[in-house]
């Protein structure tokens, strides 16, 4: 069976949303993020990328690097109703989408009958018209592909990659291009003699599970074009967490606050997609200083969505006045884990 999957990633998404609020800031050098020596940019328009500007850099160099870049503080709550509205309306027309983050979506559309290109012209057209917002779509024959098709023709392009050119498409990146490998598996691998795309390929889906355990099977059938539903697991070790490591340490909670939304978006959809709920929530924070604190608390029912993950955290964070130093790392994180069925998350959707 071959599959046809499509990646749908909007461009610079929030300073597209804020330029869709207001069009005299297109065509701009603009940031998101903040505008104080100890701010890190979230992103910037590809105008300000021609000065070397980049996600997670530092403000203070970011300006440097481009005096005239424009600095909008992070409004997040704005960027996730944006991003709900731009996906349900996609759901419309692709019937098998699921939304992987804030900007970012994967569509099966092996069955859809219409021609691949009349059906990206159709998506970008809708995207632009309803929320005045341009994305770029990667379409192979597994996610990784449609991935990677997607940096080729970035902003506003697509790239489609024919199912028997695969293989030959994803040999042409660099190793460390490719999505889910960072330096610790670079690393890794180059101890086993792997440094290109090929030589992964080629070295056995075994043996790389020797290496990398149950990642080296997904990597073992990503590099190859082989499509994989994600399947639930059984969470073995009762806890979900996720994390990011600033290049710069922060130290505006509204920052701070738009991380752990992002973060809280994840946890909440590991969470759906494994079909659990949560009693406790978890913050786990590094100061400027490498200083490690993790803070937890039992909450008194059991919780899934994306907005109560984020308002128990924000909580803890706030209870525990954490934002008072700056921070290097963030993460949450969710245990006390109970099974559920999908009408547990219908009905208590519905209720709030
Ligand atoms: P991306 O899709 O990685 O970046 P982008 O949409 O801004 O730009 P493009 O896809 O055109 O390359 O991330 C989506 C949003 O996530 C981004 O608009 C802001 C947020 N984000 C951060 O807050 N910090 C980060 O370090 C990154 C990479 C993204
Ligand atoms: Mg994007």
């Amino acid at each position: 069976m071959s599959y046809r999957i499509m990646c749908i990633d909007m461009d610079a998404f929030y300073v597209s949303v804020e330029q869709s609020f207001k069009p005299y800031l297109k065509h701009r050098p603009l940031a998101v993020g903040g505008n104080m020596d100890r701010g890190v940019i979230c992103t910037c328009s590809y105008e300000a990328r021609k000065y070397g500007v980049y996600s997670g850099m530092g403000s203070a160099v970011a300006k440097s690097l481009c005096p005239e870049l424009v600095f909008l503080p992070v409004d997040i709550q704005k960027y996730s109703i944006v991003s709900k509205n731009i996906f349900s309306l996609l759901s419309k027309m692709l019937p098998k989408l699921v939304v992987s983050s804030i900007d970012e979506a994967y569509a099966d559309i092996t069955d859809i009958k219409m021609d691949t290109f009349q059906l990206i012209k159709k998506i970008k057209y809708v995207i632009k018209k309803y929320f005045d917002i341009s994305c770029t779509i990667g379409v192979g024959p597994n996610k990784m592909t449609a991935k990677m098709a997607t940096t080729v023709n970035k902003p506003d392009g697509y790239y489609i990659v024919d199912n028997d050119l695969a293989v030959s498409f994803l040999d042409s990146f660099p190793l460390s291009k490719i999505w889910g490998i960072g330096a610790s598996t670079l690393n890794r691998l180059s101890e086993y003699g792997i440094f290109s795309v090929y030589e992964l390929r080629t070295y056995g889906k075994e043996n790389l599970e020797n290496i990398l355990g149950i990642h080296g099977k997904k990597l073992y059938n990503a590099v190859n074009g082989i499509y994989e539903e994600d399947e639930a697991v059984k969470l073995s070790n009762k806890s979900i967490s996720k994390a990011t490591t600033f290049e710069y340490d922060i130290s505006s909670k509204q920052e701070l606050y738009s991380y752990m939304y992002l973060l809280s978006e994840k946890v909440s959809r590991k969470l759906m997609d494994n079909l659990y709920a949560a009693k406790v929530i978890s913050l786990t924070l590094k100061t400027y200083d490498f200083e490690y604190k993790t803070y937890r608390k039992t909450q008194n029912k059991y919780f899934f969505t994306h907005d109560d993950i984020y308002n128990y955290a924000k909580q803890l964070f706030d209870e525990h006045n954490a934002g008072k130093v700056p921070l290097r790392l963030i993460g949450v994180g969710v245990a006390g884990l109970q099974q559920v069925d999908d009408s547990f998350y219908l009905y208590f959707t519905d209720k709030s």
